[in-house]
């Protein structure tokens, strides 16, 4: 056995008990002829104090003697288990330490360290994730990490109390929905086929037999955009309900919201704790505006965009700063909805028209959350009409024919139907205070990531 005891299992009462313990060598000093180790592992951190004893053998003092000299010299993030008495200490960190009697290394590490795990020297996110097995070491690194699991566990459960069925949709695929030039190609099996950039098309097709369906699962885009919110490689978190239409859909996203948020008060403290942040309370209903409303809002403030297009970070930015100070966020979050339709992909359902900006614009039954100036989340109603679906993709320039192994379920039965994605690391930023969605990723792919 490698352990017997986990380190935070160590209790002061377990006092004059003999323990084998393992982890990392966290730091190692000597004072005198007293050699202090600080183990560490996922539980936490305890002091060992190595020390010839006055009352034993000979024999027994000079192995002591050895040891001390030993355990000083052992390089720091050496994995080793220590075999040693528990010892009430009130000076210790929680009032315990172990008197160590022996230690076997189990793997030495070099030195010196590639990247300081004591996290006493700041180093930049590019050497942190260039050195991520390490960095994950760090309670501030591994705090983002329990965050994002603690996340998909309050989404998953709250999903299932609405009776959804977590489903796993193909990731090889023959086309995509999100835009061409963002797939990534593979060669599969002599035929040209992508990675998924969204489950879109197949979660469409479940809620035809499952009715409410959710996926958690990684979506790829290679996306241009060196930005702090953009990888190559997200989790992609789903939602698609029959018999639904956006309003339905949008509610259950605020829960999850909301959900997330609370879960991370309630289970996730310690590691808010880490990171020194307290996520924004979400009250609800989100405030909800228009498309309509957001660019009259901008217009007065002296930005004009073309009616009907969409917004980038600066508008955002400008849009989110004047909705705050009306008080019309929840901790920030605001949904945007009803989008001009030809901004919006193909499956989107077609809305009513109405002047913007002096254009006649044909709106869709659409939403954007937002926090601050950053997507988390879209969806819409989706066309569940076959005739409709082909008109929308023509005039975006689609091939129907490509997309016949689609359309033709909806000639048998296809439910009216709502549906939304959310990125899991961007919805980390509001929630755990992180400024690069590639710190809620164990190992982030981006423009210029593929390695660790
Ligand atoms: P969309 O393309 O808006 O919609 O993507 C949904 C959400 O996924 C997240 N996201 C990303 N996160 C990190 N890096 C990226 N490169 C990236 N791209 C997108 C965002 C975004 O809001 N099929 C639709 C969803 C639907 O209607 O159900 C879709 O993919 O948080």
């Amino acid at each position: 056995k490698y352990r017997e005891f986990k380190i935070s299992e160590i209790t002061p009462e377990m006092e004059g008990k003999e323990v084998k313990i393992a982890g990392w060598v966290h730091s190692v000093r000597r004072v005198g002829k007293i050699a202090f180790l600080v183990l560490r592992d996922y539980t936490g951190l305890i002091q060992v104090t190595f020390r010839v004893p006055k009352d034993a053998s000979d024999e027994e003092k000079e192995r002591m003697k050895e040891l001390v000299k030993k355990v000083t010299q052992i390089p720091l993030e050496s994995v080793v288990a220590v075999k040693g008495v528990v010892r009430r200490d009130p000076r210790a960190p929680r009032g315990v330490e172990i008197a160590g009697k022996e230690i076997e290394i189990l793997n030495e590490a070099k030195s010196p360290l590639p990247l300081d795990v004591s996290g006493k020297v700041d180093a930049h996110i590019d050497t942190r994730l260039s050195n991520r097995p390490i960095d994950l070491r760090r309670p501030e690194s591994q705090a983002v990490l329990r965050l994002v699991s603690i996340a998909t566990k309050a989404i998953r459960s709250y999903l299932y109390t609405l009776d959804f069925t977590e489903v796993f949709t193909p990731k090889i695929i023959a086309s995509g929905t999100e835009g061409g030039a963002q797939m990534v190609p593979v060669f599969y099996f002599g035929k040209n086929a992508f990675l998924a950039q969204s489950p879109q098309l197949y979660k469409e097709l479940l809620t035809s037999s499952l009715e409410y369906v959710f996926e958690i699962a990684p979506a790829w885009r290679h996306e241009e955009s060196d930005t702090p919110y953009h990888l190559a490689e997200f989790i992609s978190v789903d939602i698609e309900m029959a018999f639904a239409d956006y309003e339905d859909v949008m509610k259950v996203l605020e829960n999850v919201v909301k959900n997330v948020r609370d879960a991370f008060v309630r289970e996730g403290s310690k590691w808010l704790e880490v990171l020194n942040y307290q996520p924004p309370e979400v009250n609800l209903p989100i405030p909800r505006i228009s498309y309509k409303e957001a660019w009259e809002i901008l217009k007065a403030e002296g930005i004009e965009i073309e009616p009907g297009e969409d917004f980038g970070t600066p508008e955002l930015r400008k849009l989110s700063e004047v909705l705050e100070k009306e008080g019309k966020t929840s901790g920030g979050f605001y949904f945007i909805v009803e989008w001009p339709a030809d901004a919006r992909p193909f499956y989107t359902k077609r809305g009513r028209k109405e002047e913007i900006g002096g254009k006649e614009i044909y709106l869709s039954e659409s939403f954007d959350l937002n926090w601050k100036h950053l997507e988390i989340s879209s969806g819409s109603t989706r066309i569940h009409k076959r005739a409709e679906l082909e008109e929308e993709m023509k005039a975006r320039g689609l091939n129907p024919q490509s997309f016949e192994w689609y359309l033709k379920w909806f000639d048998y039965g296809m439910p009216p139907h709502a549906g939304w994605g959310m990125g899991l690391q961007r919805l980390m930023v509001p929630l755990t205070g992180i400024p690069n969605v590639r710190l809620a990723a164990s190992f982030p792919r981006d423009m210029k990531r593929l390695v660790p």
